[in-house]
């Protein structure tokens, strides 16, 4: 089945260890933390302090989204804060490369987020040093926004060049993962979901009653294409 991973900047920010904890409980993947610098993308949320003030709450994955400029300067900051994941964006870093070097020498995996209008071949070189790639399904920024549809082929194209490749990629869809759109980025070849405003944290529904709706839905649909043939994940 998909990873579930809840986007906390969508929690209660005045009490993310309540949210952590229940998440916890109620069986989510990993947890996903965006982390802004109101220059990259035109917004603020977390900081390393956060990321390490919730450490002890879950042994859960920490998956760090990092939406800033540089990133290759803030790496053994969320490392030494508890990441277990670090996403970069192609867009903000000049030696790719390096920088996901930087991270995997630091004993975790390494994933490269690209925007939705940056072209997949911004990876054509950095196969051999990614763990994971981040498809944002909305420009990065924000929550609640609208999904962009030609994404839904971009994450088809990764799909199957990793599958070509036969490679060791997760791919992972950021930004409005719905009930509506979750099917489809499945079908596509997408593993682990982002879970905000759409899914998840809703108004009218407990954290607890919102992830055991999501698990009912994800379970009850069709997994053929998991077992397409040459596809073993
Ligand atoms: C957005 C960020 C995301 C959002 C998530 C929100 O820049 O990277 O992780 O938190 O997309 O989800 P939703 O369901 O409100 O679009
Ligand atoms: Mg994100």
């Amino acid at each position: 089945m998909a990873k579930i991973g809840p986007s906390l900047m969508c929690a209660d920010m005045g009490n993310l260890e309540d949210a952590v904890k229940r998440l916890d409980q109620a069986g989510v993947d990993f947890f996903h933390f965006d982390i802004m610098d109101g220059s990259f993308v035109p917004n603020f949320t977390m900081g390393p302090d956060m990321v390490k003030a919730l450490r002890p709450h879950t042994n859960k994955v920490f998956d760090v989204h990092l939406m800033v400029k540089e990133p290759e300067r803030y790496i053994d900051l969320f490392v030494d804060a508890g990441a277990d994941m670090i996403s970069v964006h192609a867009e903000a870093t000049t030696h790719l490369q390096r920088t996901l070097q930087t991270i995997r020498a630091r004993g975790i995996k390494a994933g490269v987020a690209l925007n939705p209008a940056t072209p997949l071949s911004y990876l054509d070189y950095v196969w051999d040093v990614v763990d994971y790639v981040v498809l944002m399904t909305v420009n990065p920024g924000f929550a609640g926004q609208k999904f962009i549809p030609l994404t839904y082929n971009k994450i088809a194209e990764l799909h199957r060049i990793i599958r070509e490749k036969q490679l060791n990629i997760e791919i992972q869809v950021d930004g409005n993962i719905s009930y509506e759109t979750i099917p489809n980025v499945l079908e596509k070849g997408a593993e682990m979901l982002v879970c905000g405003t759409s899914s998840l944290f809703k108004k009218d529904r407990s954290l607890e009653q919102a992830m055991e709706e999501l698990h009912a839905f994800l379970e009850a649909l069709p997994s053929s294409r998991l077992v397409e043939a040459g596809d073993t994940k």
